[in-house]
């Protein structure tokens, strides 16, 4: 079936499979499913779309039981009492967003019943059984109760009043505010579907790096309009609040957060906002980073300002997102380490209604870095992870990489902070330290083209997102498996041969970027391409050359105890490990050494050679990644398979590119020839380092 990407994985395309369509409409025979909500209503629409794409054949939704029920959809206070009984000990766990679908006997016949304790947990269930038909999967023996791991399940938008999107590679942001409210785009509907089919209970409709005029009333009457048409899906809006809005639109003459007028101000304003959205998430915070105003700026604390905010909107049952995204001009140590000094001693300080928003890695979302060491480290703390899935550093969208196999490697690390088992998804599901919020924030790589994503594979990585703030111990493969099937095809060949490209694609943009714990190679600015020679901005940590030091003597970043002690951010066992070059894990070994050009690695190759043979390898992948593609023609429709052609062929010059630049840049240092295998540059190193990007987008 022909696809331009709009649908997503909401496809909805014809059972194939004779037998299975034969079975499915039997099920489908007798619908029970009686609306009356919002949130019924859409689920409904949903399950009719559903079904006529996938069966052919239009269904009735009755508003009574009746005895010849296939497939009963009902919250537990309308299920027949029978039904109820049986069920009864799943539904007391399930929550408020959870979900049962289960095959029952009944009368002496098989009844599919979808039911919940809420009706958001009937929407949920409705996505989850149309997901299932998609994937082909057989109904008739289904047991499955399911609710999330993890309470806020949100998006970061990046976007910009003026609808661009920082590090947005996918056209401009959806939010029309020039046309809000009065204008209702179907994007906004369709976002919230895909969002809903997910789990997704929150958006941040607002760059980071904020702007205070979102906060004034025409634009809240915008956000209203917004929040609106995605109450019925279960996705409650934040947004950004800058901290000197008090002095911007308040006219106020400071934003010091102990100011009585300050205090009173951000109340007054979160009062407006929850009496046209009643039911307003609350508020992210970028403060005090990357010229951000923040506390700090009137000798304040992350703690000050952050309770204030959390003040202001506890009464309405809000909360506040503190970013810990922070590193100083002033700190001459090492950027990786200025967090969770910042933050750590800050622990049990905080109100019971903020949570600190912290990166996956110490540093800024590179393709590989050990987790960051404050998952674990703050007990009386909550704590959310922070994932990018706008491909800032991996090729915006124009390389194919499977993020959920990055995201699964940092979720099942193992912090050690309570002994063996501590894993950062344990941190993040509350379930280590007991914590009373749980959150999983993904940087969005949503805009307006067509496809939303801008390349048709990158739809996966929003995908998968949602499924592991779902549950994040789901399994990367079993994702893409999932996302393929209703994305593409059910076909087995063409499913099993693109789980594993998808699946190898992470490794392989670590291999011709970053390979051996290498990171921050990127040009300056927009980080497009590689940029490792970098050494005259304004900020030492800023610079390429601050994070490989490649010198005479060799290449890395000396974190031991010895040298910048990162590791002792980490639990004793780790910090161990990770402070002799032994005993660290290869994939991390310039992350935290500086070692010598001949130093030798365990398969026995030198460090010059094994860093020239991995960055080759990187480009051999995507080789292989465009000859496996090939094969695939028969499964794709010619427009998506064309497109993804196409962009492949361009992330094979630019993984090139990336390995010539960075083997021309460290070989001065090395001064030693490229070994066998590794492909002569087309370049000279001038050329590389003369390129300039002036329209690179996302900037
Ligand atoms: O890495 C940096 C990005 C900035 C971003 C910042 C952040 C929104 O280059 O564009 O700002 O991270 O996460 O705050």
């Amino acid at each position: 079936m022909a696809s331009n990407g709009y649908d997503l994985w909401l496809r909805y395309a014809p059972v194939e499979d004779q037998t299975l369509l034969t079975t499915y409409q039997e099920q489908f025979q007798s619908v029970y499913f009686k609306g009356g909500s919002s949130k019924l209503d859409v689920a409904q629409k949903e399950l009719k779309r559903g079904i006529t794409g996938m069966l052919g054949q239009n269904i009735v939704l009755n508003p009574s039981f009746s005895d010849k029920n296939t497939l009963i959809i009902a919250s537990a206070k309308n299920l027949n009492t029978a039904i109820s009984a049986s069920l009864e000990k799943d539904l007391k766990d399930l929550g408020e967003e959870g979900f049962i679908i289960k095959s029952i006997n009944t009368n002496g016949k098989n009844v599919i019943v979808v039911t919940a304790n809420t009706d958001q947990g009937i929407l949920y269930g409705t996505f989850k059984l149309l997901m299932l038909m998609q994937e082909n999967r057989d109904l008739s023996a289904i047991n499955r109760v399911e609710k999330p791991k993890i309470d806020l399940r949100i998006l970061n938008h990046w976007d910009n009043l003026d609808r661009t999107v920082e590090r947005g590679y996918a056209g401009f942001s959806l939010w029309n505010w020039q046309k809000l409210p009065g204008f209702i785009d179907q994007r906004y509907i369709d976002y919230a579907r895909a969002n809903a089919s997910i789990g997704i209970n929150g958006t941040v409709l607002t760059n980071v790096n904020a702007n205070a005029l979102v906060l004034t009333p025409r634009y809240i009457d915008k956000v209203t309009a917004l929040a609106d048409v995605f109450r019925p899906y279960g996705i409650k809006v934040y947004l950004t609040a800058r901290f000197s809005a008090p002095i911007e639109i308040g006219g106020l003459e400071t934003a010091d957060p102990l100011d009585p007028k300050v205090k009173q101000w951000w109340k007054a304003k979160s009062d407006e906002i929850y009496q046209k959205i009643p039911d307003f998430g609350g508020f992210l915070v970028k403060a005090n980073s990357e010229g951000q105003p923040g506390p700090q700026n009137y000798g304040r604390s992350h703690v000050d300002g952050a309770n204030m905010l959390a003040d202001a909107v506890s009464p309405h049952g809000g909360i506040v997102m503190w970013r810990a995204f922070v590193y100083s001009e002033d700190d001459a140590t090492d950027r990786a380490k200025q967090a969770y000094s910042e933050f750590v001693p800050f622990d049990g300080q905080f109100r019971d209604n903020v949570i600190i928003q912290v990166k996956n890695g110490p540093i800024d979302f590179q393709p590989r870095e050990p987790f960051h060491p404050m998952f674990g480290a703050m007990p009386k703390t909550p704590l959310m992870i922070e994932f990018q899935l706008t491909q800032e550093y991996l090729g915006f969208s124009t390389h194919l990489v499977y993020l959920p196999k990055l995201f699964e490697e940092v979720l099942q690390a193992d912090t050690y902070q309570e002994g063996k088992g501590s894993t950062v998804a344990k941190v993040i599901d509350g379930s280590l330290h007991d914590k009373k919020i749980t959150g999983m924030a993904g940087v969005a790589n949503i805009g307006t083209d067509i496809n939303w994503t801008g390349h048709p594979f990158a739809e996966a990585n929003w995908y998968g997102f949602g499924r592991l703030a779902w549950d994040p111990e789901l399994d990367s493969r079993d994702i893409a498996k999932e996302w393929l099937r209703a994305t593409f095809s059910n076909k087995e060949e063409f499913v099993n041969t693109m789980e594993q490209v998808m699946i190898d694609s992470r490794e392989a943009v670590v291999n011709y970027m970053t390979p051996l714990g290498l990171h921050h190679m990127m040009d300056t600015g927009h980080h497009y391409g590689p940029g490792p020679w970098v050494d005259n901005l304004s900020r030492a940590d800023w610079n390429p050359v601050y994070y490989h030091k490649a010198d005479s003597l060799g290449i890395g970043f000396d974190r031991t105890k010895s040298g910048s002690d990162a590791v002792d951010q980490y639990a004793p066992e780790l910090a161990k490990r990770f402070n002799d070059p032994k005993t660290t894990p290869e994939e991390f070994l310039l992350w935290f050494h500086h070692l010598p050009w001949d130093y030798k690695l365990k398969n026995g190759e030198s460090l010059w050679n094994g860093i020239a043979l991995k960055y080759q390898e990187g480009v051999d992948e995507v080789g292989t990644l465009i000859k496996t593609w090939g094969k695939m023609k028969p499964y794709v429709d010619a427009a998506r398979f064309n497109e993804v052609s196409m962009l492949l062929d361009i992330q094979l010059k630019e993984a090139k590119w990336w390995r010539d630049a960075c083997l021309l840049y460290f070989q001065q240092f090395s001064q030693q020839p490229l070994p066998a295998g590794v492909e002569k540059p087309a370049e000279t190193l001038d050329y590389f380092k003369s390129l300039r990007f002036p329209y690179a987008p996302g900037n």
